[in-house]
């Protein structure tokens, strides 16, 4: 099996000391009363684990949790992509309150020796829900930084145990057809599907997501489930996954099948590697000031080159794009 120990732990520059985590803490308490009193619906408690705003409280994970400022909950879930709702940036906010993520499953199938269709309640309880606040960062040329709830995907990866002959696993994300209006378009090839290297899904930075801001996760963040790979542009991270496969072959994801040259499998975010069309190098955080305020400079895998610049030792990271 191709699982491999990342050789370094953490960077201490990237622990957070406990003070600072909960002054962070009380400050992303007060975002979200903020965004409570901005209008939060008040079904939102209702239903508990169904209802997109419902409390879904992770434990904070320094460890795995940049400093930098969360980006506000309002801009977090309203400029959005999720071309299943269009690929305007306000129409996934619009449109996705028609996702129906109740009844929900996910099959885990392919090269290991216990496949399984789990419920998404099961999901959520698999493992003990953490709080990670991760950058991410777009292809696009924007970022965010975005407080995540959930644990390591790797978690339910060993639950079906991986046979020898894996070597990748396939993400692919829901399709409903008379939900999702951007389906009637052929933008990508849907259902999306997203894929990774085994020993990158398994890297404990690899984020299986069920909330954020310690809610519930939004329907256009990706409800019931999505993935969160901070190392690699947006798009890696599939969203409202159905089924994950492990695989023998390198799969072909959506975006590499509309566009080869430009999105290559592994996307890791790579200031050196410009996108066909436009440089990596700089990039725009959301909320932060408007036009005019100076880029920031895009980091060598988004800035956690400590964490995962092992995966790739000895690859061409300009041809393995
Ligand atoms: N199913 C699906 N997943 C998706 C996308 C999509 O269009 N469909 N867009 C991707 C892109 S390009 C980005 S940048 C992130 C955006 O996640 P966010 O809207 O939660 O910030 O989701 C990714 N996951
Ligand atoms: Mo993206």
């Amino acid at each position: 099996m191709l699982i491999r120990k990342p050789r370094h732990e953490p960077a201490s520059s990237e622990i957070t000391p406990e003070a600072v985590w909960q002054s962070r803490r009380e400050w992303m308490a007060r975002a979200a009363m903020a965004a409570a009193a901005a209008g939060l619906p008040a079904w939102a408690s209702r239903s508990a684990f169904a209802q997109s705003g419902a409390e879904l409280p992770g434990r904070p994970n320094p460890a795995y949790s940049v400093m930098d400022k969360p980006t506000e909950w309002k801009d977090v879930t309203t400029y959005n992509n999720y071309y299943e709702f269009g690929v305007d940036k306000d129409e996934p906010a619009k449109y996705a309150d028609k996702l129906q993520t109740r009844p929900w499953t996910v099959s885990v199938e392919g090269e290991v020796l216990r496949p399984q269709t789990f419920d998404i309640d099961t999901l959520l309880k698999l493992a003990p829900l953490e709080d990670r606040v991760y950058r991410l960062r777009c292809v696009e040329g924007w970022s965010m930084v975005i407080p995540w709830v959930g644990y390591s995907l790797s978690t339910l990866l060993k639950q079906v145990e991986p046979t020898g002959n894996a070597k990748y696993v396939e993400f692919t994300t829901v399709e409903q057809r008379e939900n999702m209006p951007g389906l009637r378009y052929p933008v990508l090839e849907w259902p999306y599907v997203e894929a990774l290297r085994l020993d990158e899904a398994m890297h404990p930075l690899a984020l299986l997501v069920f909330g954020l801001y310690g809610k519930v996760l939004p329907n256009q963040n990706g409800a019931p489930m999505r993935l969160a790979v901070p190392w690699k542009y947006g798009f890696k991270s599939a969203k409202s996954i159905v089924r994950i496969r492990l695989v023998e072959r390198q799969p072909t994801s959506s975006w590499m099948q509309a566009a080869a040259n430009e999105y290559g499998f592994y996307a890791n975010v790579n200031p050196d590697v410009p996108h066909p069309r436009w440089s990596q190098a700089t990039e725009r955080r959301i909320g932060e000031g408007g036009f005019f305020t100076p880029k920031r400079k895009t980091l060598l895998f988004n800035g956690y080159a400590d964490q995962v610049a092992s995966l790739y030792q000895g690859m061409d990271l300009a041809a393995n794009y």
